[in-house]
């Protein structure tokens, strides 16, 4: 590797992260199982059209795979991790929110698991609502059937899990958050802790 190529690798992990090829498994609790046969998600609160989907609808509408790096606060980073799923600018087209909606709130199986990020973070292109992981459904331990990923925010923002998603006029702090870690979470700001907020 010459120099110039070794800097680019440094400049790509964010401060006080390490590089791992593993696939931590981390939640608060218990994983839950969720029949996929029978699920629903709900996008509810400031819409002109609030909806329920089943997978299959999902799946359906399925436009958009991306390759993103993603960094957990406890220190962990992996490169290229490839999602498939559903970019939310196709779900807010659907939806509509109203001018009203700021945050977005995701609510989980894993009961009392939350987390909200400003509406505007859900623009990114790197940003999709997945359904798959490495070409195939999202596994029970990753947080399948349904989880956004939002690489741009430390990975306690891409909730596993999620059941209804929740347009807010108002900020609400989730599982995490409450628990002291940064409602921000930038990695390259390394927004770990709410004292920094
Ligand atoms: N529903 C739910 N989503 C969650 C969590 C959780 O406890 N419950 N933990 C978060 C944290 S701290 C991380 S690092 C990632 C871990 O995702 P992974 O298990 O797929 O690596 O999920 C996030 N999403
Ligand atoms: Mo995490």
């Amino acid at each position: 590797m010459n120099q110039n190529s070794e800097k680019k690798e440094k400049s790509r992990l964010p401060p006080g992260q390490h590089l791992t090829d593993r696939f931590p498994v981390l939640q608060k609790g218990r994983i839950p199982i969720i029949d996929r046969e029978n699920y629903i998600l709900e996008l509810e609160g400031e819409l002109d059209k609030p909806m329920r989907f089943r997978l299959k609808d999902l799946y359906k509408i399925q436009d958009k795979e991306i390759i993103a790096d993603i960094h957990c606060v406890t220190s962990w980073s992996k490169y290229d991790t490839k999602w498939g799923g559903i970019s939310f600018n196709k779900l807010f087209d659907l939806v509509k929110p109203k001018s009203t909606a700021k945050y977005v709130e995701f609510l989980c199986a894993d009961k009392g698991f939350t987390t909200t990020v400003p509406i505007e973070k859900l623009h990114a292109k790197n940003t999709i609502l997945a359904l798959t992981y490495e070409g195939e459904p999202i596994s029970e331990k990753h947080g399948g059937p349904v989880r956004p990923i939002i690489p741009n925010l430390y990975f306690y923002k891409s909730a596993k899990w999620v059941l209804r998603i929740n347009f807010l006029k108002e900020d609400r702090l989730g599982y995490w958050e409450r628990g002291g870690y940064s409602n921000k979470a930038d990695p390259w700001k390394e927004q770990r802790y709410s004292s920094q907020d």
